[in-house]
């Protein structure tokens, strides 16, 4: 499936995750399998033996497998006991970690809104307020947008709502330090450890 994923083949992506689905969890097939090849993308990006058309098919062909494999996603039974906003910062268009984070959350029984990819600080703000949320999720894939993610933190003290809202971020270029020195309650890697550490802090 990482082998299909690297080579764009969305066929073989699909046929894949059909072999897969019957013999793994969903989100197994989707961290191990899917995630993994689109990181192999990312390392022969940055090696500069892929260029961006390519990684653009590669990631089509990623969220073809994942919305295939959305209905079969484990269903909570326990009834959302928490509100979670999740998004990616302003001026950053990365969003694949990120709905992966929000289905895996979602299917872990969390009230999920998410508001998309390029969202501005405002948008983060005012869906908290809407939705009465108790935490929110921020992503960021690149160094240039990691801020956003400090200024999503001073709007909510800003606004007065840090103390009732749990900050957890992640993507590429945030680490377990820089959530530390920004203020955020948590960093995490992926998706499971998401899960994980939402259903701690909350
Ligand atoms: Co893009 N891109 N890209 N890109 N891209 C990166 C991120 C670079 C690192 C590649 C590189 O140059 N080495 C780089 C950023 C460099 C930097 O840091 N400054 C980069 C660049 C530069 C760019 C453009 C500027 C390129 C250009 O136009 N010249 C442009 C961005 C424009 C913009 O945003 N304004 C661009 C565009 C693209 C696309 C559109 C081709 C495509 C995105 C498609 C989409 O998301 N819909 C893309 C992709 C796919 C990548 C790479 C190859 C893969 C990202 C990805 O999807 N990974 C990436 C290289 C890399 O990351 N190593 C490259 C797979 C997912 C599953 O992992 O890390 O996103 P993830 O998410 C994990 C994890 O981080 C965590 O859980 C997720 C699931 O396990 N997590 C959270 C994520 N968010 C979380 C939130 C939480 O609350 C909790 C956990």
């Amino acid at each position: 499936m990482s082998d299909a994923i690297v080579s764009c083949k969305k066929d073989q992506v699909l046929a894949a995750v059909e072999k897969a689905r019957g013999e793994l969890e969903a989100p197994d097939i989707i961290e191990n399998g899917l995630a993994a090849g689109m990181n192999e993308v990312g390392t022969l990006f940055e090696r500069g033996k892929l260029f961006l058309p390519h990684v653009m098919m590669a990631a089509e062909a990623m969220q073809a497998g994942v919305d295939e494999l959305k209905d079969d996603m484990p269903e909570s039974s326990e009834k959302a006991a928490s509100v979670i906003v999740n998004g990616t910062v302003e001026g950053d268009v990365h969003d694949i970690g990120k709905s992966i984070v929000s289905t895996m959350l979602q299917t872990s029984g969390f009230e999920v809104h998410d508001i998309g990819r390029d969202a501005p600080v405002s948008d983060f703000i005012a869906k908290i307020k809407e939705t009465g949320a108790n935490m929110v999720g921020i992503s960021a894939l690149m160094t240039t947008t990691l801020q956003g993610q400090k200024e999503v933190i001073e709007a909510l003290e800003e606004e007065g709502l840090r103390d009732k809202v749990k900050v957890m971020v992640g993507g590429a270029p945030a680490t377990n330090s820089w959530a530390k020195k920004i203020g955020a309650d948590c960093y995490a890697e992926n998706a499971t450890e998401a899960v994980n550490k939402a259903k701690e802090l909350l």
